[in-house]
């Protein structure tokens, strides 16, 4: 496999998943969100979101006027599903790291949505890294530093991209400023999902 791009510290793997990789991801995808539909979440102060979010595997990322948690159930009360075969093996293969992962957060991002800088530090165990599988439109992804502040780069994420956050990247700020609805196929309505998947005990 080719080297990844590294970019302050986040390894990038463009084109990691071929066409026929993604739509197989996509149909496990539908099946995941058959059993455990997307909700839109709102802030811990109200807002709503403008992504929607599930997740698969033992716990699910999920904010609600109660706080930005990690959740063993979907809020309808129903287990979150097993995270696809398909996914794990993205991991296996690129996360470098003995865990396997409890939690693939799915985000879908339709027209006009974003994710504003963040970090991602409510696991347990920062060791291995949150790794990031991008399906569908193309997202404008914006890489911060650990500390707030400072010099950011910008990278557009197209479907089949990967990127790994781990090291010195694992608690850097990043987020998602915009997305080019539209722009890719996978999707019979357009938008973009992304994956992370993230060891959290
Ligand atoms: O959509 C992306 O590329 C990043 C998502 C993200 O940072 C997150 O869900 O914490
Ligand atoms: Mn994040």
């Amino acid at each position: 496999m080719d080297d990844p791009l590294t970019l302050k510290g986040f390894r990038i793997y463009p084109d990691y998943l071929d066409r026929s990789q993604q739509a197989a991801m996509i149909e496990d995808l539908r099946g995941v969100l058959r059993a455990a539909p997307l909700v839109q979440p709102v802030t811990p102060r109200g807002k709503p979101m403008s992504v929607r979010m599930s997740a698969a595997g033992q716990f699910g990322w999920v904010t609600d006027r109660s706080g930005y948690r990690y959740e063993p159930r979907h809020p309808s009360g129903v287990d979150w599903p097993a995270i696809p075969a398909s996914v794990l093996s993205v991991w296996d293969a690129l996360a470098a790291c003995p865990r396997q992962p409890e939690c693939c957060l799915i985000n879908w991002y339709g027209e006009g949505a974003r994710m504003g800088l963040h970090q991602d530090k409510d696991e347990a165990d920062f060791t291995c890294p949150v790794l990031s599988i991008s399906l569908g439109d193309e997202g404008l992804f914006r890489m911060g530093n650990v500390a707030r502040g400072g010099k950011t780069e910008s990278l557009w994420l197209r479907s089949g991209d990967v990127v790994v956050m781990g090291g010195a990247a694992r608690l850097a700020h990043h987020g998602v400023d915009r997305i080019r609805f539209g722009s890719s196929t996978l999707l019979r309505d357009g938008g973009r999902i992304n994956l992370t998947l993230r060891v959290v005990t």
